[in-house]
């Protein structure tokens, strides 16, 4: 009996290929499914594949013949020159009208280009953000794709039916079309460099609560599974919580005392901070996350500078209950400065490629099935639908609000662990960015200074148009 044609293609069976393939197919999809590596395609349609809807390939040709009109094919690669082989592999096999989709962390301005390429063949291009790691790609992702708008209404009934859903009935798909090019891919960057900066405030906020107010493991599950039914309520905190209850099986200590303090780093948080030094975005704490990946990564040398370099004892607090709430009031300002800072450089990446983004649907999308998935983002979503326009999410009424009552907690955090010694870059670099922000005047104005006096680089003035100059030398033999 001749095989009904495919739904869509998927080309890459590693981890997140694979376990998109078996969402594609737990939907009632038709799919066909390619790997470079033939064996590892004969295993899964033997195995987790072996499926009346999955079409298991030998060859890219097999693949594209087993497909209905328009074609779909979506990439599961690793990012980067594969990419760019197997579009150069399809796109004469494929045909006008046909779609192809890379589902990997791809460099925005490389789907930039890869969409032009594609569109130039007469073909479709998308560029989709996929996250929510192994349980995610099986269970429904957030998907964010962008890219030829034309290829939205294609993709759109498979991605919406295997994306994660959210809602009070549970049937809104984190999924819509975000917009052209590589916004999609951008998204997506935004999204795992708010993940870094969300995962580095709790890592601090884990050592400020055990150095700071001395609390054990067991007290830091039962303190974070409180914060996860409030306003921090996430995935982050709830694994979090879950991460200080694990025993290691071999010594029986907790688990978490037992890995080293060595992080490392795939690089979108790299990117999204060397793209928003490009931008002029001030991206201050995904920066500072990625820093602070990098420092751990000097393990040898901290362990030498540990018997060298001077601190004070980071004494236990006081009122170790009160420190501990002043440190979730103070997680939930940092959290919305990060949150500020990744839709404003968002917004400066849009402004610069001239795409229209709706910021209220990216952050539905980031609800349900990603990894930095919050109660939190109804209220962002929320501030965008009262003003699309919104110029940072700080200033939406109902964040200032919240900035307002936690600033003495915040303080008072950041405070003392400058005193006690407990290093929290991020959680400084968001109170540096609250104050820097809110002031209307900056000392800025001794900067121009400096530069027109030694480099004659001009000031603007506060009282007159224009670009000025002044001889400083010559002013000061005046004086
Ligand atoms: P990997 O990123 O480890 O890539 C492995 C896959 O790429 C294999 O199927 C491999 O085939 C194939 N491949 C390579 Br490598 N070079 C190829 C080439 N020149 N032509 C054809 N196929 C090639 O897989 P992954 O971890 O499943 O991730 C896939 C994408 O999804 C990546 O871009 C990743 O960044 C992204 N992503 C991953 C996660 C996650 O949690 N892992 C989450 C979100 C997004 P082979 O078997 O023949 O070597």
């Amino acid at each position: 009996m001749a095989q009904q044609p495919c739904d869509i293609g998927l080309v890459g069976l590693a981890v997140m290929g694979e376990n998109l393939a078996l969402n594609i197919a737990s939907r009632g999809f038709h799919i066909a499914v390619f790997n470079r590596t033939t064996s590892v395609t004969d295993a899964f349609t033997a195995g987790r594949g072996k499926l009346p809807n999955v079409v298991g390939c030998h060859t890219l040709e097999q693949l594209v013949a087993a497909l209905a009109k328009p074609r779909k094919v979506m990439l599961m690669v690793k990012a980067g020159p594969a990419v760019d082989q197997l579009i150069a592999t399809l796109l004469p096999l494929l045909s006008p009208g046909d779609v192809i989709i890379d589902g990997g962390n791809t460099y925005p301005a490389d789907t930039d280009r890869r969409t032009r390429e594609v569109e130039a063949a007469g073909l479709l291009y998308v560029g989709t953000g996929v996250s929510g790691g192994e349980e995610g790609a099986l269970k429904g992702p957030s998907l964010m794709p962008g890219g030829s708008a034309a290829a939205w209404p294609l993709i759109k009934p498979i991605f919406q039916a295997i994306a994660a859903k959210v809602g009070p009935a549970g049937d809104i798909p984190c999924c819509d079309w975000v917009g052209p090019g590589g916004s999609g891919n951008y998204v997506k960057m935004v999204h795992n460099g708010i993940e870094y900066g969300d995962m580095q405030l709790i890592c601090e906020a884990y050592a400020l609560l055990k150095h700071g107010a001395g609390l054990s493991n067991d007290e830091l599950a039962r303190v974070f599974d409180g914060w996860n039914r409030g306003e921090l309520d996430s995935y982050l905190i709830e694994i979090t919580r879950d991460i200080f209850t694990v025993r290691d099986p071999d010594t029986g200590d907790h688990l978490v005392d037992r890995i080293l303090d060595r992080a490392g780093a795939k690089g979108t948080g790299k990117w999204m901070s060397q793209l928003a030094l490009d931008l002029g975005a001030p991206s201050t704490m995904v920066t500072e996350a990625v820093f602070a990946r990098s420092l751990s990564a000097l393990k040898d040398q901290r362990v030498r500078a540990s018997s060298v370099l001077a601190g004070p004892d980071m004494r236990s607090h006081d009122d170790p209950a009160g420190f501990t709430d002043q440190v979730r009031r103070a997680l939930y300002a940092a959290k919305i400065a990060s949150y500020a800072q990744g839709f404003v450089q968002l917004a400066a990446a849009a402004a610069e490629q001239g795409w229209q983004l709706d910021y209220r649907s990216i952050a539905m999308l980031w609800r349900g099935g990603c990894i930095i998935r919050a109660r939190f983002l109804d209220d962002i979503a929320a501030a965008y639908a009262a003003n699309p326009k919104l110029e940072n999410l700080m200033l939406a009424p109902s964040f200032a609000k919240v900035l307002a009552a936690a600033q003495p907690a915040w303080r008072h955090v950041v405070a003392t662990a400058a005193t006690i010694g407990v290093p929290v870059p991020v959680f400084m670099s968001s109170l540096a960015y609250y104050d820097g922000y809110r002031h209307a005047r900056l000392p800025a104005n001794l900067l121009q200074a400096q530069r027109d006096y030694f480099g004659a680089h001009t000031y603007e003035r506060t009282d007159k148009p224009g670009s000025h100059h002044t001889e400083w030398l010559e002013l000061r033999r005046k004086v």
